[in-house]
């Protein structure tokens, strides 16, 4: 991508309403822009950073055999009725009434829905266990929508829904979903700790929520310093589950398992949350399934929600610096960034161009600053939107045949000969 032909409206201005660093960041990054208390647009580079997050959500749930789905967003109510939480939920829910004067409402999440499906096409215990899932937008009346989409009043949600026959099955579904959302946390840069959650609202006995470690997170995170010495292969829900970890509100620092000297405490951000909640929802709507004896079975459920949108802003939350947003590569709207240190400079532009040209062929994601800016204003908006890996292209390309290559990261600078520039793309890849 070009920049003079792109859109990416980075600001230098510290946007006044901003109160945290994650959302001072993607709004002088364009990455979003404000259309509302709670609302937002994804700019070009937002949207990018939040498809590869996806993406990685999908790959791993659909490596452990989730199947994904689409639901709408608007529902109706007597499905909310029928499983009693109408009224339950409140006034975060939106309700609205459509031409024909029926109950809709915007969904804040989709266990009616879900079970709705499973019912009419379910009927054999053959037919399970079953795991669906989507990525889509919900929406919630926050009272107090805040930090940018960390708290937002529409936001990205991936919610997974399991069918199993008995609860044995169902812990094992809850487990194996467990051990892949730490997978997914693992491949976006990020160290969440599973701490065991109330399920509120959505009713049952066994939740976890996951959060990171950032010092604006909403919560203080009480957890085994045993914790932080873990391989991810280390990192089975049988083992963690021996593990301490509890927010505030629920840890009794009198009455704590873990002796003082190997407690830690942390602020974090909840960017996940399950829930086993056994027949709760098959029984309201009415699930059944026939057993191998023709006898009915209740079939027993779980929900797994992920914060897509929020987790932006806590990837950003744990990885900026004072130039700006350090994306790590999985993430990362573009992993190259080609800077030319004198554009206009025929042959200066000449070897970007060329480089440029290479690098899409090597399908490697480039963002090109080809605009006729002072060299110091575009290495700060690279280093502002926080692009892995910059190649800059100056004076040493003409006089030496060697770019610079400069990592966001450790800020590491080194020489590559123009020589040797295709051995640097093909380990890129
Ligand atoms: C689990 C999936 C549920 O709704 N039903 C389906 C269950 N869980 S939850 O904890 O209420 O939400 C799941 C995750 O969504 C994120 N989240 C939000 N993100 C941004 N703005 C919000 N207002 C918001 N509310 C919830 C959180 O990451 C949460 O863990």
């Amino acid at each position: 991508m070009r920049i003079s032909a792109y859109f990416m409206p980075t600001l230098k201005e510290t946007p006044a309403e901003a109160q945290i660093v994650s959302h001072r960041l993607m709004l002088r990054a364009g990455m979003v822009n404000q259309c509302a208390s709670g609302l937002y647009s994804w700019l070009p580079l937002g949207q990018r950073v939040l498809s590869k997050i996806e993406a990685i959500i999908a790959e791993e749930q659909n490596k452990i055999g989730c199947h994904r789905v689409i639901m709408p967003t608007l529902q109706p109510a007597s499905l909310w009725q029928e499983s009693g939480r109408y009224e339950d939920y409140g006034k975060e829910m939106l309700r609205v009434k459509d031409r024909h004067d029926r109950d809709l409402l915007f969904g804040p999440t989709n266990e009616e829905v879900i079970t709705d499906i499973v019912r009419q096409y379910v009927k054999s215990y053959r037919d399970l266990p079953q795991i669906l899932y989507q990525i889509t937008w919900k929406f919630r009346d926050e009272m107090r929508p805040r930090f940018g989409v960390m708290r937002g009043r529409e936001f990205l949600m991936k919610d997974g829904y399991s069918f199993d026959l008995d609860y044995e099955s169902a812990r094992a579904t809850y487990s194996r979903i467990f051990e892949s959302y730490l997978t997914i946390f693992d491949r976006l840069g990020l160290i969440a700790i599973p701490v065991k959650a109330d399920s509120g609202a959505i009713g049952g006995d066994l939740s976890h929520e996951f959060q990171i470690m950032a010092e604006t997170g909403e919560s203080t995170i009480y957890y085994d310093a045993a914790y932080d010495a873990f391989s991810p292969e280390q990192r089975t829900f049988e083992h963690l589950q021996t593990l301490y970890a509890a927010a505030d509100e629920k840890h009794d620092a009198a009455n704590c398992p873990v002796p003082a000297d190997r407690l830690k405490s942390a602020r974090g951000i909840e960017v996940g949350h399950i829930f086993y909640f056994g027949k709760k929802y098959a029984e309201a709507l009415n699930l059944k399934v026939s057993g191998a004896d023709g006898q009915a079975i209740i079939p027993e459920m779980g929900s797994y929600g992920i914060g897509v949108s929020r987790l932006v802003g806590a990837i950003i939350e744990a990885n900026h610096d004072d130039a700006g947003i350090v994306w790590p590569d999985a993430v990362a709207p573009f992993k190259v960034a080609l800077i030319t240190a004198k554009t206009g400079d025929a042959a200066c532009d000449a070897i970007a161009n060329d480089l440029y040209e290479k690098l899409q062929h090597a399908r490697i994601e480039v963002l090109f600053d080809d605009r006729m800016e002072r060299p110091g204003a575009k290495f700060a908006d690279m280093d502002l939107i926080g692009i892995p890996h910059h190649l800059i292209i100056g004076n040493k390309a003409i006089q030496e045949a060697a770019i610079e290559y400069k990592n966001r990261r450790t800020g590491a600078r080194e020489m590559i000969a123009l020589s040797a520039i295709d051995t640097w793309i093909n380990h890129m890849r």
